[in-house]
């Protein structure tokens, strides 16, 4: 198997995909994409991902787009150690938590929304900034009360192990601390978080230990 890795050291969706990785032992080639720069305007990235976004996932020269599917695929050719819990219902709700960062928070605070309020809508950087803390605190409200009911050990969003839900969730607070978002009202998200940031395969995920890292 030859994994590659569409990524960016700051992108918290690269991100995701590359805890999901690592927790899964996976090997895989980074191929950087820097996103200042444009690089994924690219015609040759848009013929990879139409889309344009950072990661893609390239195994053997199938290329998957999107990183909730790139580390549902992984679950799915890697079963070992898993991301989502046995039963139905919980992985329901790991699946929930997981779209509420990566469906609703994420795409309202990613750097082309950020531009485009800012390039095309003519908003200023202080309601830029109030966008998207304004976002981040509708997401992370409701993420709370979610994780305080299936939290098992304060440690982890759901039960007592790294779910998808926990990957998704310590991107997302890095990139809320960078546009100086106010965490105090999520006490159980702070402790997650922090229980998380120093494990092995959190922290060796992290933006500045990537070989693009600036
Ligand atoms: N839903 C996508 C989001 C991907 C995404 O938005 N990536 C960002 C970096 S975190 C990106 O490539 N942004 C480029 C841009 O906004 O122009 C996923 O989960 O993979």
């Amino acid at each position: 198997m030859a994994l590659k890795l569409y990524t960016y050291f700051r992108s918290s969706a690269a991100y995701r995909a590359r805890i999901a990785l690592k927790y899964k032992g996976l090997d895989y080639e980074p191929v950087c994409v820097h996103l200042r720069r444009k690089e994924h305007r690219a015609d040759t990235y848009r013929r990879l991902n139409p889309q344009a976004l950072v990661p893609a996932l390239d195994d053997d020269g199938t290329v998957i787009p999107q990183s909730l599917a790139i580390i549902e695929y992984l679950e799915e050719i890697r079963p070992e150690p898993a991301l989502l819990p046995r039963s139905p219902q919980d992985r329901a709700i790991v699946r929930a938590m997981t779209q509420l960062i990566a469906s609703e928070m994420h795409p309202l605070c990613n750097l082309r929304i950020l531009v485009y309020l800012k390039d095309e809508l003519n908003q200023d950087e202080g309601s830029v900034n109030t966008w998207y803390q304004h976002w981040v605190a509708e997401g992370f409200g409701a993420l709370e009360t979610m994780v305080e009911h299936y939290s098992a050990d304060g440690e982890h969003c759901f039960g007592d192990s790294i779910t998808m839900a926990d990957v998704c969730l310590v991107p997302q607070m890095l990139n809320a601390r960078r546009f100086d978002c106010d965490l105090e009202p999520y006490p159980a998200l702070r402790r997650i978080d922090a229980a998380l940031s120093d494990h092995e395969v959190f922290a060796t995920a992290h933006p500045t230990r990537q070989p693009d890292a600036e």
